[in-house]
């Protein structure tokens, strides 16, 4: 049967093409998420889930993303997408000049709704906030974000190598797994 993903987003759509390997059918609807404003990425992607299932009636999927940065208290987090078309990239490296601590967090949840059920997958991909911009590929923040254990930026990596230590990546598997399972493939 095939899935759903609702997103305005069409890189995050290229990335879960690339994580659903055939393994499940997945087709777009380009929507925007409804931007509810509340202090948690798991709440919006619940609310989004919950409304957009009500509209189209058959099994979907809905994502929610966010950068939290330590030194900022976790900002942007669950407003992530608006300050990335408000301060962009350049704003945050000058909110974050000859700060020490550049530790961020990228974490992604993925809400998967059917007639019968609603379950949550949460993945989370831990880096640093880089010096300067670099890369050309990807999305968002990418071209600032540097995975632990890693010397470039999301952007300097192909989609898939990203796919495989990303958030979203993580979140995915975990959905795949749990799909899987409930339809005993
Ligand atoms: P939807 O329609 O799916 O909501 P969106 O782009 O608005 O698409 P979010 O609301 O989840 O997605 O916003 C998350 C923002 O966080 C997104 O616009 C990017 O700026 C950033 N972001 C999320 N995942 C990212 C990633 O893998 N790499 C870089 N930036 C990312
Ligand atoms: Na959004």
């Amino acid at each position: 049967e095939e899935i759903k993903i609702v997103t305005s987003n069409n890189y995050k759509y290229q990335e879960f093409l690339d994580l659903a390997n055939n393994r499940i059918k997945l087709s777009r609807v380009d929507a925007p998420k409804l931007e509810i404003q509340a202090d948690s990425i798991e709440e919006i992607v619940r609310y989004s889930a919950v409304t957009f299932y009500s509209l189209f009636r058959s099994p979907l999927i809905v994502e929610d993303s966010g950068l939290f940065i330590e030194e900022l208290r976790g900002f942007p987090g669950p407003y992530t997408n608006y300050v990335k078309r408000t301060l962009d990239c350049m704003g945050i490296l000058k909110l974050m000049e000859n700060v020490e601590n550049r530790n961020a967090t990228f974490k992604s949840v993925i809400a998967y709704v059917d007639h019968d059920r609603l379950a949550l997958f949460e993945g989370e991909t831990e880096g640093t906030i880089a010096l300067k911009m670099s890369g050309q590929e990807g999305f968002g923040f990418d071209p600032i974000f540097i995975p632990k254990g890693r010397n470039e930026t999301f952007s300097e990596m192909v989609l898939h190598e990203k796919n495989l230590i990303s958030h979203r990546g993580q979140a995915f598997r975990k959905f795949l797994k749990y799909y899987e399972e409930i339809n005993n493939y």
